[in-house]
C-alpha cells in the first residue's frame, strides 16, 4: 500500500509514521501560545524533525471542545509565515491542519504536502477539489458534530460499525471528487465527538479499520480521555499515550499524531525491534 502525493510519497509496510504537532493559535489544549511567534515556532519544528518526525503538522486553529472558531484571515495570518518557511527549510513534508478550502489552497500553493481535515464529516466539497486538483496528501479525520457542540452527548448505534462506516463512505466520496485512495488516509477521531467509553471502544477495536484498506492515523497526544482514565493533567499524559500508540502499532495503525516526538518514535521502534524478533512459524 502506498500513501502519496505530488510532493511525498511512503510505501508500506515500513517503520511507523508520527507526524509532529506544532500549533501556532493562542489557545490550543496543550501547545496553545507557544509558537505564536513564527521564529519559534520554525525553531520547535526543526527539533521535532531532528527527534524523529517524518511530517510536520501546523495548526493555526484550535479545534478543543468549545473552541471558539476562527474567521479565515486569522487563520491564514497564523499559519503562512511559518509555512512559507517550513516549505523551504524542511526535508520532511508538511501538513496543514485546516478545514478552510482558503487555508489549505493557499499553504498548498506554499509547498504544503498534506491537508490534514479533522472536518472530513461536512458536506462541502470545496476542500475536495483543491485536495484533488492539487494532488496532495489527505487525512479524512472522522468527528461527530463541530468543536463547539461536539462533546455535548455524543450518540452511536455501534461507534465501531459508525464509525468504519462513515469512513468507507468516504472514501467513495472522495473518489467521485477525484481524489484517489492512494492520496488518502483515515483517522477515527480520538476526542471529537466521544465519551470516554467510545473512545475506549475505538481504541479496543482499532484493528477494524484495516478493512477500509487505507493507513490509518490515530491522534491520542495528550488528549482528555487519558486524563479521565489517570486522574492526571495534559502535561502527565505521555504514558497513556504510549501505550495507546503502542497498542494501536501492534494492531495495524500506521501513523500518529503527536505532541511529544522522541518519547513516540522511541516507543515505535521499540515495538518493530520486538516484533521483527518473533521467531517465523516454521
Ligand atoms: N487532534 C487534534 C488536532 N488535529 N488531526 C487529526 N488527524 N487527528 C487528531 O486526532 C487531531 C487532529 C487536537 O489536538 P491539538 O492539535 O493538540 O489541539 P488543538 O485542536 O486544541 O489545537
Amino acid at each position: 500500500m502506498r500513501w502519496c502525493g505530488q510532493r511525498f510519497g511512503f510505501q508500506f509496510p515500513r517503520p511507523a509514521l508520527v507526524l509532529g504537532v506544532l500549533n501556532v493559535t493562542p489557545d490550543s489544549f496543550s501547545d496553545g501560545g507557544l509558537y505564536r511567534d513564527p521564529g519559534r515556532a520554525v525553531e520547535r519544528a526543526h527539533q521535532l524533525v531532528a527527534e524523529g518526525a517524518d511530517l510536520i503538522d501546523v495548526g493555526g486553529e484550535s479545534t478543543r471542545p468549545g473552541a471558539d472558531p476562527v474567521e479565515d484571515a486569522e487563520e491564514l495570518a497564523r499559519v503562512v509565515p511559518v509555512v512559507e518557511r517550513l516549505c523551504r527549510e524542511l526535508k520532511v513534508p508538511v501538513s496543514i491542519d485546516t478545514r478552510k478550502p482558503s487555508v489549505a489552497e493557499r499553504c498548498l500553493d506554499l509547498g504544503v504536502a498534506v491537508v490534514n481535515d479533522i472536518g472530513a464529516n461536512r458536506e462541502d466539497p470545496a476542500l475536495w477539489r483543491i485536495v484533488a486538483r492539487h494532488q496532495s496528501g489527505y487525512v479524512a479525520m472522522h468527528m461527530q458534530g463541530d468543536p463547539g457542540t461536539m462533546q455535548v452527548r455524543p450518540k452511536y448505534r455501534d461507534v465501531v460499525d459508525d464509525v468504519v462506516g462513515f469512513l468507507q463512505g468516504r472514501l467513495v466520496r472522495f473518489q467521485e471528487s477525484g481524489i484517489t485512495p492512494d492520496q488518502v488516509v483515515l483517522d477515527p477521531g480520538i476526542g471529537f465527538g466521544k465519551s470516554l467509553d467510545h473512545n475506549l471502544s475505538l481504541l479496543a477495536h482499532i484493528d477494524r479499520f484495516q478493512s477500509l484498506a487505507r493507513p490509518v492515523l490515530l491522534g491520542v497526544s495528550r488528549k482528555s480521555f487519558l486524563g479521565r482514565v489517570l486522574g492526571v493533567a495534559e502535561t502527565e499524559r505521555l504514558p497513556g499515550a504510549l501505550a495507546c500508540s503502542v497498542w494501536a502499532a501492534s494492531r495495524g495503525v500506521q501513523l500518529f499524531r503527536t505532541h511529544d516526538v522522541a518519547p513516540t518514535v522511541q516507543a515505535l521502534r521499540t515495538l518493530e525491534a520486538l516484533s521483527a524478533s518473533i521467531a517465523p512459524v516454521p
